[in-house]
């Protein structure tokens, strides 16, 4: 794969202080979008690495949440929905996305060392995890609840279909994003109305309750106990050793709250908090706690991984859901297709426990697939045909960071 390629798509999609997703789809400042853009930019353009991510945190909330929308005010307002307008926060969503950002500036950190940088971004982070580990501890089990699929980032997974049959769906909106994708490769009218409804909800309890979906997702908080390692390692930078402790010891927690109350036959699954029941579906979520370090089911999670259902090694990058499922989908959104992000994350995960075999295989095919799909969004496992948008910014970021290491 070339990188000049990669970094015009970036160059392209950069707005002077932020980068969006993507120009037509995608038009604002996305949250882990962000935080994956930066890792890849870090190589290209230090310093933009770092303005992505202190204006994405310029917009951190009083109460520590990282917005997972960032509204561009020059963007029209119809260009997007749910627009401004709808969430009544100013220029903000009032959701968030998974916690990838302490990881993404201790990355920025280590291609081009600034203290500074770090120095500023470390109390913002550290109020950003005690913001999930505090306020979102839905079940009292020691891990944050997600309120919304999009809190995700894995927004129509067949995970959430049990816990999103209760909402009533709202009607009476106009979908801006079928301006841009495929029918074919979104999700359904009914799950979107479920999205309204569910956000509405929120937004009218002033971004506080637990409404109808509460669910701890085990992506979501493998992603935060690996987000208070590289906190520990920030704080280590900066010369904080009592503060590096309890960012590892919070880690560690995390860790054994999700392998006690997640980890069931050989899989991770997410817990529905309203009922206490584990959703059946295996999806790529339940992959990501093998970027946990000191993992005691690794091996048996890596059997999963590597098995028919997720045919690591024999397909395109890491496909979001089980491909024995009869209702696996190789082109619609998280329902099947394999995401660049995922794939990197995997890469990692699998240098982490000794596969540097298979994490080399990943790395050629999502470079590959990167440069045949014009950085697509996401691509069918089975095929390597690109879906959704192109130029994407995280595709473009993360390929480019492939080829630096
Ligand atoms: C997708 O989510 C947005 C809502 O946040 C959408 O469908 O409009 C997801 O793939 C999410 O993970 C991603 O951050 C976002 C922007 O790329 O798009």
């Amino acid at each position: 794969m070339d990188v000049t390629r990669a970094a015009a798509v970036l160059s392209g999609n950069w707005l002077g202080s932020s980068t969006v997703p993507s120009r037509g789809l995608y038009p604002h400042q996305w949250s882990w979008d962000s935080a994956f853009i930066a890792i890849g930019l870090r190589h290209l353009a230090p310093e933009r690495a770092r303005r992505e991510l202190l204006t994405l945190f310029s917009a951190q909330w009083r109460d520590g949440r990282v917005p997972h929308i960032l509204f561009n005010p020059d963007t029209p307002p119809e260009a997007y929905f749910p627009g401004p307008g709808f969430w009544r926060a100013g220029r903000t969503s009032g959701l968030i996305q998974p916690p990838v950002h302490a990881r993404a500036v201790l990355a920025v950190h280590e291609a081009a060392p600034d203290r500074e940088f770090l120095a500023t971004l470390y109390p913002k982070l550290r109020a950003w995890h005690e913001y999930l580990l505090g306020a979102r501890d839905a079940g009292g089990r020691g891990l944050a609840a997600i309120v919304h699929p999009w809190e995700s980032g894995m927004d129509n997974s067949p995970a959430w279909d049990g816990p999103l049959a209760r909402v009533t769906p709202s009607t009476g909106f106009i979908r801006r994003d079928l301006t841009h994708g495929e029918a074919a490769d979104r999700p359904s009218d009914e799950d979107y109305g479920r999205y309204v409804r569910l956000a509405a909800d929120y937004r009218d309890s002033g971004y506080r309750d637990f409404g109808e979906f509460a669910v701890e997702d085990p992506g979501f908080n493998a992603l935060l106990a690996d987000a208070e390692l590289a906190l520990a390692a920030i704080a280590d930078e900066l010369a904080l050793p009592a503060a590096a402790a309890t960012h590892r010891e919070s880690a560690a927690r995390v860790a054994k709250a999700l392998q006690e109350t997640l980890w069931d036959n050989g899989f991770f699954f997410a817990r529905d908090v309203r009922t206490g029941a584990l959703t059946p579906q295996h999806t790529c979520a339940g992959l990501l706690p093998l970027l946990l370090p000191d993992l005691a089911v690794a091996p048996a999670l890596l059997a999963t991984a590597t098995g028919p259902r997720f045919g690591l090694g024999r397909v395109h990058g890491v496909p979001s859901y089980d491909l024995t499922a009869p209702d696996f989908d190789p082109a619609r959104y998280w329902r099947g297709p394999s995401w660049t992000n995922i794939g990197w994350l995997l890469h990692r995960a699998l240098l982490a426990h000794g596969e540097p075999v298979l994490a080399t295989q990943l790395r050629e095919d999502l470079l590959t697939t990167a440069a045949t799909t014009d950085f697509a969004e996401y691509c069918d496992p089975l095929t390597g045909a690109g879906h959704g948008t192109r130029e994407f910014s995280w595709t473009a970021a993360l390929a480019v960071d492939l080829l630096a290491s």
